[in-house]
C-alpha cells in the first residue's frame, strides 16, 4: 500500500453528541486534550491546510464532534477540549459528557492520540482519559505541544516527569515532542497513524 498522504484530508461532518454520528464504517482516531492544548492545530499542520480544524487564541473553540476524512474509511476526529474554566459548570460537564460518551462507546476508534501542553502535562483529566482508553484497549500517542516555547534541558526535563507518570498507567505508550509552529513531530505523528490505519482497516 502506498503511503498515507494527508495533505488530502477533508472536512466530513459534525455532531453534537455520540448518539447522533451516522458514520458506521472505517476506522478513526480522535485527538483529545485540555481546551487550548492545540488539537486543532495539529489536525491542520498534519493536513498542511491552516482553516481545515478551527483553532483559535481563545479557548473552548471547538464544541462539536468533527469529522476529517483522510482517505475513505479512515477518519480523524477533532474533539471539544476540556477543562475551559470560564465556561460554566453546566458548560463543562455538557462538553465532558459529549466526549466521554463518545471515548467510551464507538467502536470505530482505534488509537487516540493524547495533546498535553508540555508546560502542564498530565492533569486530571487527562488521566480520566487514560483511564477510559486503558479499559477500552485503545492504544495511546501522547503528544507534548508547544515544545517550541521550552528550551531544549526543559523539554526534556517535562519529558521524563511524563514518562515516569504514564510508566504507573500503562504498559505501552508513546510520547512525542510536538510543535504546530516549528512543525516538530509531524512525522512521527503520521507513522503513528499509518500503523493504526494499517493494522487495523484489513480486519474490517
Ligand atoms: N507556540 C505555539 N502555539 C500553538 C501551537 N499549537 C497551537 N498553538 C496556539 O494555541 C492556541 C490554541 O490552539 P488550538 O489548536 O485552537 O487548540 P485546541 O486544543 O483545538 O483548543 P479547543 O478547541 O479550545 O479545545 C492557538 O492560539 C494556537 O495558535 C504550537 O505548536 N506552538
Ligand atoms: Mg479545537
Amino acid at each position: 500500500m502506498n503511503s498515507i498522504n494527508y495533505n488530502q484530508t477533508v472536512f466530513l461532518k459534525s455532531f453534537s453528541n455520540t448518539t447522533n454520528i451516522d458514520i458506521k464504517n472505517g476506522i478513526e482516531i480522535p485527538f483529545v486534550g485540555y481546551s487550548n492544548s492545540g488539537k486543532s492545530s495539529a489536525i491542520n499542520s498534519l493536513a498542511n491546510h491552516k482553516k481545515l480544524a478551527r483553532s483559535s487564541k481563545t479557548p473552548g473553540r471547538t464544541q462539536l464532534i468533527n469529522f476529517f476524512e483522510v482517505v475513505s474509511n479512515f477518519r480523524i476526529v477533532d474533539l471539544p477540549g476540556y477543562g475551559y474554566s470560564k465556561f460554566s459548570i453546566l458548560k463543562k460537564l455538557k462538553s465532558q459528557n459529549i466526549l466521554y460518551n463518545y471515548l467510551s462507546k464507538r467502536k470505530q476508534i482505534k488509537g487516540l492520540v493524547l495533546l498535553m501542553d508540555i508546560r502542564h502535562p498530565l492533569k486530571i483529566l487527562d488521566q480520566k482519559i487514560i483511564n477510559i482508553s486503558v479499559k477500552r484497549n485503545i492504544p495511546i500517542l501522547i503528544l507534548l505541544t508547544k515544545c517550541d516555547k521550552l528550551t531544549t534541558s526543559q523539554k526534556n526535563f517535562q519529558f521524563k516527569i511524563v514518562n515516569k507518570k504514564l510508566i504507573q498507567l500503562l504498559d505501552t505508550f508513546q510520547i512525542e515532542f510536538f510543535s504546530s509552529l516549528k512543525r516538530i513531530g509531524i512525522k512521527k505523528l503520521e507513522l503513528k497513524l499509518n500503523f493504526w490505519y494499517k493494522k487495523n482497516i484489513f480486519f474490517e
